[in-house]
């Protein structure tokens, strides 16, 4: 295939390129062929040119009709638009929340809380292959420990999480569509703001820019009976999001963990967790679900292409039932007929990784982020994966039965010798090597998701600059998207908020950021 720079030619239909090939003595002959060169525009999406441009044909008009049919092309050749999706990436179009904070990295100047904040995850649209769907996190937030204890300062503590409706645009540019605002049952607006307690709030106070704990009443001081620590239980972590054939979303958090799903307009219509007492589900997750490691939540969601099944990923392992952090993560498996539970163990590349998103390539066989959380300017080691599973010679954590050494609790799952699996593996790990627990869990029959090929490593690919690739985009079935949070280019040092960046030269600040790669295998394993 050729490509052409743009301006090497123009747009026109018919271009007669040489006249005469067979007069004689240099006059046009009565019978003569012209050299035919015909333009025509692609569109984005076309085979040969991914983001449009201009398909070259050229031939003799050997029955001289003045036209160059189709059996007279004797070469095709391709102007491409620009595509900078595979090596630069492309930046997502934000809008400024709010300027006017100090930059506590640059002192005396401000910083922007950007708009942004879309990359939590990402899925097509089902029904333009040219558009994706890209979740918001929570809203703006960064650590903070002030009068009522440790928390969180939300500097826009009224955002509402949301999806954006993106689409690829002639010439390689993203443009946003719309944004659909998540809302409870009744239409209203959702905050980010963390749950009650009894749906899995972890005591994250929100404070305000100022370090002021934010109350049901912004206007009369704290007061732990009139004037309580604002929460929302329908305040949405959000991280996961499955794009229904139907229209409508499921989304997956990072607070109970709850799966909620949304109609077109963004209000909620169902919901899954793992608390038995709301009233709001149509199915519960396991409980132990609920010891999730705060802000490691349900990072990934996907749907099965029959769109029967939602397939979950914990981002790392649970706090199960307190404390136990390794490479062990769980996949969940929920089907939408019946509300049956499927659990599966992930075993991570390095410990305390965090696996960002999932995307079903089958029913079986899914690709799955695998990241930590560095920066690859600042750390060269950082990794940043796309892994291709496969589920089926995994072990259904819910289909064992109670024996001798295995036995189902309520409350923990499954545990082996009375230790939760986490447990297990915890327990037994020497210095930062897992193998032993992970041998004790073979040897009870507890096998893991096979990890078949690694699909692609954004470091070596594009050196990825992100550190949080959270987002999947399976265009088709060689070409994938892969976008960053970018933490609404909000960050915080010591509890000081600032401009979040990529390097430690504080060059570039971090945006949501576009890759798309190419010629991958993204066929289901068998
Ligand atoms: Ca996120
Ligand atoms: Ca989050
Ligand atoms: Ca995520
Ligand atoms: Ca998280």
């Amino acid at each position: 295939m050729k490509k052409f720079h743009p301006y090497l030619l123009t747009v026109t239909t018919i271009m007669l390129l040489t006249a005469c090939k067979d007069g004689t003595n240099g006059t046009v002959g009565v019978n003569g062929q012209n050299s035919l060169l015909v333009q025509t525009q692609l569109d984005t999406g076309n085979t040969n040119c991914w983001t449009g441009g201009v398909q070259i044909d050229s031939g003799l008009d050997q029955n001289t009709n003045g036209l160059l049919d189709s059996s007279e092309v004797t070469d095709t050749s391709y102007l491409c638009n620009p595509n900078n999706f595979g090596t630069t990436g492309v930046a997502l179009p934000y809008s400024v929340m709010r300027n006017d904070l100090e930059n506590g990295a640059i002192p005396g100047s401000t910083f922007e809380i950007r708009n942004g904040g879309y990359g939590s995850d990402m899925d097509g649209n089902p029904t333009n292959p040219m558009q994706f769907y890209a979740l918001t996190d929570r809203g703006p937030n960064a650590n903070f420990t002030g009068l009522q204890g440790k928390g969180k300062i939300f500097p826009t503590p009224d955002y509402t999480p949301r999806i954006g409706l993106f689409e690829v645009q002639s010439g390689g540019k993203v443009s946003l569509i719309k944004n659909i605002l998540l809302k409870d049952r009744n239409g209203n607006n959702i905050t980010g703001l963390p749950n009650s307690s009894a749906l899995g709030g972890t005591g994250e106070t929100p404070y305000d820019a100022f370090g002021k704990v934010i109350t049901n009443d912004p206007n009369q001081p704290y007061d732990a009976v009139n004037n309580p620590i604002k929460t929302d239980d329908y305040g949405l972590d959000s991280e996961g999001l499955a794009a229904m054939d139907d229209g409508t979303f499921w989304i997956s958090d990072e607070y109970g963990p709850h799966i909620v799903h949304y109609n077109a307009q963004g209000v909620e219509i169902g919901r899954i967790n793992p608390f038995l007492a709301d009233t709001r589900n149509d199915y519960t997750l396991p409980a132990e679900f609920s010891n999730r490691w705060a802000n490691r939540g349900m990072e990934g969601l996907t749907v099965t292409p029959d769109q029967k099944t939602l397939v979950g990923i914990m981002q790392s392992s649970l706090d199960n039932p307190s404390k136990n952090r390794t490479d062990l993560t769980r996949i969940v498996t929920v089907n939408l007929e019946t509300g049956a539970v499927a659990q599966y163990l992930y075993k991570q590349e390095k410990i305390k990784n965090s696996n960002s998103a999932i995307k079903a390539l089958s029913a079986t066989s899914f690709l799955v982020v695998e990241r930590d959380k560095g920066f690859y300017n600042i750390t060269p080691t950082a990794q940043k994966r796309v892994y291709k599973i496969n589920i089926s010679a995994a072990t259904n954590l819910e289909s064992i039965t109670n024996g001798a050494n295995l036995v189902q609790d309520l409350n923990v799952g499954l545990t082996l010798d009375g230790l939760t699996l986490e447990q297990v593996v915890n327990t037994n790990m020497v210095d930062s090597d897992t193998s032993t627990g992970w041998g004790i869990l073979s040897n009870a029959g507890i096998m893991p998701v096979a990890k078949v090929s690694l699909v692609v490593d954004m470091i070596d690919e594009v050196s990825y600059p992100h550190d949080k690739m959270e987002g999947l985009w399976l265009i088709d079935n060689h070409r994938l998207g892969v976008l960053n949070d970018d933490d609404f280019a909000t960050w915080s040092t010591n509890g000081i908020l600032e401009q979040k960046y990529l390097d430690s030269t504080r060059s570039r600040i971090d945006s949501n950021t576009l890759y798309i790669i190419d010629n991958l295998d993204l066929t289901p394993a068998q």
